[in-house]
């Protein structure tokens, strides 16, 4: 498996463009031996949940209507064509009943040959329905719970690269039962995408700086070793549109240990060999 952890992206980005740096990690991690790549959670766009859009239906230009679609289509082709199978975190405009729209924070699992094998909607929605403003009137900002409907999936395990496969999104690691369901299900391996600020835009730290890292890798370590399973996590590092989002992309074996971590905050892809055998495993770490 491989993660690959994105750099910022540009609210002004056009799609292709986006898309065209998915396809340029997935080359990556495929010469690199891996069979499948986990990009980060609303890795199409910048994470626009970190501020105000001046109206609610601007959020549905950073939707996907379905997938795949012709927007994401080179990243399928060129997976299908590497025979390497990715997890794709994305913000999802959905209308599975006639009139009843639904916007959600969604993830889907690819295999090698192009094909959805798996789907999940973020239920953790973390932040705020209006922006929270504290005495000094700094704006924080994390507006998914006003952008986003809570999905209504729950967390399944879905067989794919030879491996019972779950599926969370960046909040929910944070909390006990994704772990555990998906650790009754038998996963495997759990990967998950993360956009998660250090300081927010109006330069207001979130939280202690020394924290951030170790409740991100905490959950995450725990989540792996109480329910025995690998954990690839992919982060959207960097300063993004005035939000410093933190790194820490990594591969978590079901020991618990890290083997694998990102060691930018920038756009980054990890490797690791997962030997199912569980008898020995490789690491390497490729800085772009
Ligand atoms: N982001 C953050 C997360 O990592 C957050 C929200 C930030 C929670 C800082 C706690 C502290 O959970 C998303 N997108 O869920």
């Amino acid at each position: 498996v491989a993660v690959a952890q994105s750099g910022p992206i540009p609210d002004a980005a056009p799609r292709a463009e986006n898309v065209a740096r998915l396809v340029a990690m997935l080359r990556r991690a495929a010469g690199g031996g891996a069979d499948v790549v986990v990009f980060t959670e609303c890795a199409l766009s910048a994470f626009f949940p970190h501020w105000t859009l001046d109206h609610p239906a601007s959020i549905d230009e950073y939707c996907e209507r379905s997938m795949p679609n012709p927007d994401v289509e080179p990243l399928f082709a060129e997976a299908k064509r590497l025979g390497v199978g990715f997890c794709l975190g994305y913000a999802e405009l959905a209308e599975d009943e006639p009139g009843h729209i639904r916007h959600y924070n969604t993830c889907v699992l690819v295999d090698g040959h192009g094909s959805v094998v798996g789907k999940y909607r973020k239920t953790h929605l973390p932040g705020y329905y209006v922006p929270d403003h504290d005495p000094a009137g700094h704006v924080y900002q994390n507006l998914e719970k006003r952008y986003f409907d809570v999905g209504d999936l729950g967390w399944q395990c879905f067989e794919a690269f030879g491996m019972r496969v779950g599926m969370m999104i960046c909040n929910d690691r944070r909390w006990a039962e994704p772990w555990r369901v998906l650790g009754l299900q038998g996963a495997e391996c759990v990967m998950l995408g993360y956009n998660t600020p250090t300081v927010g835009v109006t330069g207001v730290v979130t939280e202690p700086t020394h924290l951030g890292m170790f409740q991100n890798h905490l959950s995450m370590q725990a989540g792996a070793y109480q329910n025995s399973t690998w954990v690839c996590a992919a982060a959207k590092a960097g300063k993004e549109e005035g939000v410093y989002q933190m790194g820490g992309s990594c591969i978590i074996a079901p020991t618990g240990e890290i083997v694998a971590q990102a060691t930018t905050g920038e756009t980054q892809t990890l490797r690791r060999c997962i030997v199912l055998a569980r008898l020995y495993y490789w690491c390497t770490v490729l800085t772009t």
